[in-house]
């Protein structure tokens, strides 16, 4: 046994047991989608697709990730499912490789409003490759106004059209996106990765019958392994008139696969793809529809508490398993950096933000992002959520205070002990 790595794995265990974590991507699966990370499968190359594979010896896992891809199919309702992305980065880097050309115009959502660094952030590949301009949320109300983002996707005439954030605490109205690039000529892709497990519960805006490409990740609101899918709600030929050496049309699956695999990817992971189908097939149970809800009402109920403690909810509050909170509305001088060190001292995990029109920057910010969706699924329900909501503030208002926060974190640390995490594990 590698004592040195299992002491590590054992002390991360007994970090997630005794801690609040409100980290807004992250949440924790199922026993068995542990399990199954760790098995066999991950010795196997497989590079290719079910039946069509470049190493022999894949009868089995041609069968673990075609039932994945029909385990997805199914949650969604999608036509076309890809289940090898290893990250949700890497699913949209494959579908920008597949759809656009270097230089090609794109339109996401500022990163600075709550958008995501692979949707054309200048620090990133996607922000060096493709001419990225963006659009973002109203001053005053926190919320996209759909108008100028018509207006702006006139400007920029883009070939691709990104919604979806990180840090957005509002559904999306994708019927009027689908509309705009349908104006302009542009393909629409969703990045759900935030919120997908409450769109697989039909709790939010369903994405799939107006855009055209889907991308997600697989290990936020969805419980799954850490990883990314690319999916379509309905297959179509490619729009750039392509065609195979017998002249019919290649299919948008075709090249959205071809993105992937040789595209953006080598083999994929067996393991993790067996982990995505476990948790693709709880998500589909009653108990994981209940969960969701169960996340959306304890935001719900935070946001509401953060309120009345007279912090200010970017949007006035959420309807998803996220908020974002201007820390300067209850005190200019607080930055998120500082928040977090002193939240991390009590044991109670989120991460700095920058909010929308930031006079920070991003390694100070001026907000913090809190996320609903792992402590629901220790068990956490509403009142538990204000009571935790409540821990924070005490830690705001004494952040220079360690014996405070000392005895805050024994708090938290008890009150934990109510919401076993792996019992199994021990
Ligand atoms: N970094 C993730 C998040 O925290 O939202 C998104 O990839």
């Amino acid at each position: 046994m590698d004592i040195e790595i299992q002491q590590l794995v054992q002390a991360e265990l007994q970090r997630q047991r005794k801690g609040i974590e409100l980290i807004a991507s992250e949440n924790f699966t199922s026993l068995e989608v542990i399990r199954t990370m760790g098995s066999c499968l991950t010795n196997k190359y497989a590079e290719g697709y079910p039946g069509r594979r470049y190493y022999g010896g894949c009868e089995v896992v041609d069968q673990v990730e075609q039932l994945a891809i029909d385990r997805l199919c199914s949650l969604f309702g999608a036509e076309y499912a890809n289940v090898q992305p290893h990250s949700g980065a890497q699913a949209n880097a494959a579908v920008f490789l597949a759809v656009l050309n270097p230089g090609d115009a794109i339109l996401g959502f500022d990163l600075a409003h709550g958008g995501h660094l692979s949707h054309g952030s200048p620090v990133n590949y996607s922000g060096k490759v493709y001419q990225a301009h963006f659009y973002g949320v109203e001053e005053d109300s926190g919320v996209i106004d759909m108008d100028k983002v018509a207006e702006k996707a006139r400007q920029v005439m883009p070939k691709l059209i990104i919604c979806g954030a990180s840090a957005y605490s509002r559904d999306w109205d994708y019927k009027r996106f689908r509309e705009i690039a349908d104006e302009v000529g542009a393909l629409l892709l969703a990045d759900i990765a935030h919120p997908a497990g409450l769109i697989a519960s039909r709790y939010l805006n369903d994405p799939l019958p107006y855009c055209h490409i889907i991308t997600s990740t697989t290990h936020k609101t969805l419980r799954g392994p850490r990883g990314g899918i690319v999916m379509m709600g309905k297959d179509f030929p490619n729009p750039w008139g392509r065609t195979t050496k017998k002249g019919d049309p290649i299919m948008m699956s075709s090249v959205l696969n071809s993105g992937v695999f040789p595209g953006m990817q080598g083999g994929p992971l067996e393991h993790v793809i067996a982990a995505k189908a476990v948790a693709f097939r709880e998500a589909a149970s009653p108990s994981f529809i209940d969960y969701a809800g169960k996340v959306i009402r304890n935001a719900h109920a935070m946001a509401e508490a953060f309120t009345d403690l007279g912090y200010k909810i970017i949007s006035g509050g959420t309807s998803n398993h996220l908020m974002l909170i201007d820390l300067r509305a209850k005190n200019p001088d607080l930055t998120g950096k500082e928040v977090e060190n002193a939240l991390i001292k009590a044991n109670i995990t989120i991460n700095k933000n920058m909010v929308p029109f930031d006079s920070r920057p991003a390694l100070q910010t001026s907000g913090i992002r809190v996320g609903a969706a792992a402590i629901t699924t220790r068990g956490l329900n509403e009142n538990d959520c204000r009571q935790v909501v409540q821990w924070i503030d005490d830690v705001i208002r004494n952040k220079d205070n360690d014996s405070i926060l000392a005895e805050i974190k024994n708090k938290v640390n008890q009150f934990m002990l109510s919401f076993p995490l792996y019992p199994e594990l021990e």
